[in-house]
């Protein structure tokens, strides 16, 4: 009997697991949960003016991000030295500017760079820029012969030719249709990537990337406040504004940060921890990006920490299946972006990312921009397909999948000719 006993309970309890990270894709399966309030301080004081808002609630809430979420960079370390590798003023056919620049960093007797690529419109004096990550090297966004092949570490591909972890010539031009170089340079704006792999490798090994630079005497991985990839994501792409401050071709202060999936995620804390960013775009960036976790729905932090235990800090670990015990939100981490124009996009068939949650953030987020007298999202009801929100936080869910597509560069043209440029 008890033997009978034991075995169905463990029976049971796996049945529980199962349950539990089973994603939920049914509206009707999202758990009541209360919104934390923008607006409303951890010890429940009202926030109803700008200077209560930067005094007190966002310093309060980045401090939170950085230690339970995202991350704190324990350490400031700024560019020892750059190097215009290449530069031609009749790129792409004649249309562009092209420079490629490294950007090295030394510390612990270690050092590490990263290449920055570059295109600007040749019409323009000081364009402002769009500036994000790729996820498999510079030349990958590109046909254009120039554009050199990074030595860093890659996740194989066969699709994209990529094998041994390294990146060759099979790889070039095997991701132009997610950059609209041409509808970005015509519209005035010039392009900046950065392979992300330079910064830090995208595997749970805290032996490479940027993380080591700044370890203490015997330090192997960051501490459990300290730095996931996220965070070192973006802190790269604030290094890169430190070098477009110094060089005169670009205007710094009009350069947009922009980032799909794992990548959006990052661009929104380099725009939340780095207010010199002009604009933020997050294409489809989802859990720990602009989703809303509470709601469960896709992929939650349990599932997120599974798969990828090194993006966030380990505090943020804390929360797998424990959403309720979280006292911020991700609309939250989108506020802190405000006053500053912000893209939100989402994608019918990326339910995994929770359309309605990036949707519903963005929502709750608008009460910041208020504050400044700047248009949030104004209504609760979700745009329907293709009908885009343009406002100072703008917002658009477009047919089609998990990707950036040009009906998506098109939009964050538009807005960013309005609000940014
Ligand atoms: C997925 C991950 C998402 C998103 C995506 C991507 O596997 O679960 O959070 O970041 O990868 O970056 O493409």
């Amino acid at each position: 009997m008890k033997r009978l006993i034991s075995f169905s309970f463990i029976i049971f309890m796996l049945s529980m697991s199962i349950v539990q990270s089973q994603t939920v894709y049914d509206e009707s399966k999202v758990p009541n949960f209360k919104v934390p309030d923008a607006l409303l301080t951890f010890k429940g004081k009202k926030i109803n003016s700008v200077k209560k808002w930067e005094k007190v609630r966002r310093p309060e809430l980045l401090h939170y991000f950085k230690n339970k979420v995202y991350g704190r960079i324990p350490k400031t370390l700024e560019i020892d030295s750059y190097t215009v590798l290449e530069e031609d003023s009749n790129a792409l056919n004649g249309k562009a500017k092209r420079k490629q620049i490294a950007l090295s960093f030394k510390h612990n007797n270690k050092s590490l760079s990263f290449t920055i690529l570059l295109y600007l419109p040749k019409e323009e004096q000081n364009p402002p820029l769009f500036l994000g990550y790729n996820f498999y090297g510079n030349h990958t966004i590109t046909n254009d012969e120039a554009v050199l092949i990074s030595t860093a570490w890659t996740r194989n591909n066969e699709s994209f030719g990529i094998k041994n972890n390294s990146l060759d010539e099979a790889s070039r031009g095997k991701r132009t249709h997610r950059w609209a170089i041409e509808k970005i340079l015509k519209a005035g704006y010039g392009l900046a990537t950065i392979y992300y792999g330079e910064v830090d490798p995208d595997t749970n090994d805290f032996s490479d990337g940027i993380h080591s630079l700044l370890y203490n005497k015997n330090q192997t991985q960051p501490k459990p406040d300290e730095w996931g990839s996220i965070a070192a994501w973006s802190w790269g792409m604030s290094r890169a504004l430190d070098y477009f401050e110094k060089d005169k071709d670009v205007n710094a202060n009009k350069v947009i940060a922009f980032g799909h999936s794992r990548l959006g995620k990052t661009s929104l804390w380099a725009g939340a921890t780095d207010q010199r960013f002009a604009g933020v775009i997050s294409n489809n960036s989802g859990c720990g990006g602009a989703a809303l976790s509470k709601r469960k729905f896709g992929e939650t932090i349990e599932k997120i920490n599974h798969s990828f235990p090194h993006w966030f800090c380990d505090n943020f670990k804390q929360f797998n299946n424990n959403e309720e015990a979280l006292v911020v939100d991700q609309h939250q981490l989108l506020s802190l972006i405000a006053p500053r124009p912000l893209y939100v996009a989402s994608a019918e068939e990326d339910q995994w990312a929770d359309p309605k949650g990036e949707f519903l953030s963005a929502y709750y987020a608008s009460p910041v921009w208020d504050l400044y007298n700047k248009q949030g999202i104004e209504h609760m009801q979700m745009p329907k397909v293709n009908e885009p929100i343009h406002s100072t936080v703008s917002y658009h869910i477009r047919s089609g999948k998990h990707d950036v597509t040009d009906y998506d560069w098109e939009n964050y043209i538009k807005w960013a000719d309005t609000f940014v440029k």
